[in-house]
């Protein structure tokens, strides 16, 4: 087989390829994404890479730069030793999340991923409001999930049953997973479950335990886990870059530093998919314009008391649809907003100053 194919370039890559770019560039795939260069792979190695300069200076949003993952353009010097990267392929999907602190800039997390493991802990770190949340970024996305729960060690069976009984709950077509690095119970099924040729991903609050598992399904301590003992590195993300692994049967395996929020989003598949039964129940409610907060006839506050519909969940929609209206507006207008409001902020600290 094609190396490209190897690592999941096939049919669609090829029909999005830009002929005019053929001639002269060939594909190659981005390993690691670092300050201002990458790594890329074209199958047999890593090569450094920088950019263009006609690509960093004609791109004027982090969309147009390439993330892990992503598909490029490249032209390859000194026996493939070094390349530069000259352009994008489309992305078949791509992970993102708002940065912290700016009002509407997106951190690129990953790109053409096909399936996404939600890890979270079953001991303090299990949250099924923030699981709803990462199950809207990656539905929205097309991206399959499946949910991973990490240290199943560290409780009973029955209490892992409990949890998994919570989440099904929530999202009854997702497989969840319970394992532990420590005892290795479910590690083999994870490893059978990933295929040649597909891209997976890691994704999941820091310390939940995502580079362990990578450890422990290459069967290698490669990559640096956070040390029990360590008190500095409280609070602060072990992993810190995005890298794509290639693992032994061609599966391909996106490890992430830990989130520490997913911050707002602008989704709105990715929620109407993982609240589907929100949405049925609103198709319900006797208005049509129902805002499900004090109408008669709200198929929706009718469940709640039924005690059909957690209440918690309901909030929780609500929360991230509001989210969503906002960053529904166009990204220059909200670029404009942001501008305005950084503007703003410095005319204030002026005068302040001045006073
Ligand atoms: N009890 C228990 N602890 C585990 C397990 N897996 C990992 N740990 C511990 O959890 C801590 C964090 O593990 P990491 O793999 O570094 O976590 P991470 O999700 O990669 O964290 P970031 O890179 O910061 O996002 C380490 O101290 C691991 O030893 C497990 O199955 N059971
Ligand atoms: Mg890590
Ligand atoms: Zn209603």
């Amino acid at each position: 087989m094609d190396k490209l194919d190897n690592m999941g370039y096939g049919d669609w890559f090829r029909d999005q390829f830009d002929v005019g770019k053929k001639a002269t560039h060939e594909v190659a795939r981005v390993v690691a994404v670092h300050k201002d260069r990458c790594v890329i792979t074209k199958g047999d190695g890593d090569v450094f890479a920088e950019y263009s300069g006609n690509l960093l200076y004609s791109s004027d949003s982090p969309f147009d730069l390439p993330t892990t993952g992503d598909w490029i353009y490249a032209d390859f010097y000194d026996n493939d030793s070094f390349a530069i990267i000259h352009g994008v392929l489309p992305r078949k999907t791509l992970l993102k999340r708002k940065t912290a602190g700016k009002l509407v800039e997106f951190q690129l997390i990953a790109a053409n991923i096909d399936v996404a493991f939600i890890m979270q802990s079953v001991d303090y770190n299990f949250n099924l409001r923030r699981l709803e949340r990462y199950l809207a970024m990656v539905h929205e996305n097309q991206i399959t999930p499946l949910i991973l729960l990490s240290k199943c060690d560290l409780v009973s069976p029955d209490e892992v049953e409990e949890i998994k009984k919570n989440i099904i709950s929530i999202a009854p077509h997702t497989s969840v997973l319970a394992f532990s690095n420590f005892t290795r119970e479910n590690i083999t099924a994870i490893k059978n479950s990933l295929l040649p040729g597909k891209t997976y991903c890691l994704l999941g609050s820091s310390g939940v335990g995502k580079t362990t598992l990578l450890n422990s399904i290459i069967g290698s301590e490669q990559f640096q886990t956070r040390a029990v003992s360590k008190k500095q590195s409280k609070g602060r993300h072990t992993t810190t870059s995005r890298e794509l692994v290639q693992l032994g049967n061609g599966a391909m395996l996106i490890d992430t530093p830990g989130m520490r929020e997913l911050g707002n989003m602008s989704i709105d598949t990715g929620i109407d998919e993982t609240f589907s039964e929100i949405l049925e129940l609103a198709e319900h409610c006797q208005y049509r314009d129902c805002s499900h907060t004090n109408e008669k006839g709200c198929a929706i506050l009718a469940a709640i008391n039924a005690g059909e519909l957690d209440e918690q969940r309901y909030k929780n929609y609500v929360k991230m649809r509001a989210e969503s209206a906002f960053y529904d507006m166009s990204y220059t207008e909200k670029r404009k907003k942001d501008k305005e409001f950084g503007k703003m902020v410095k005319s204030v600290m002026k005068s302040k100053k001045k006073r």
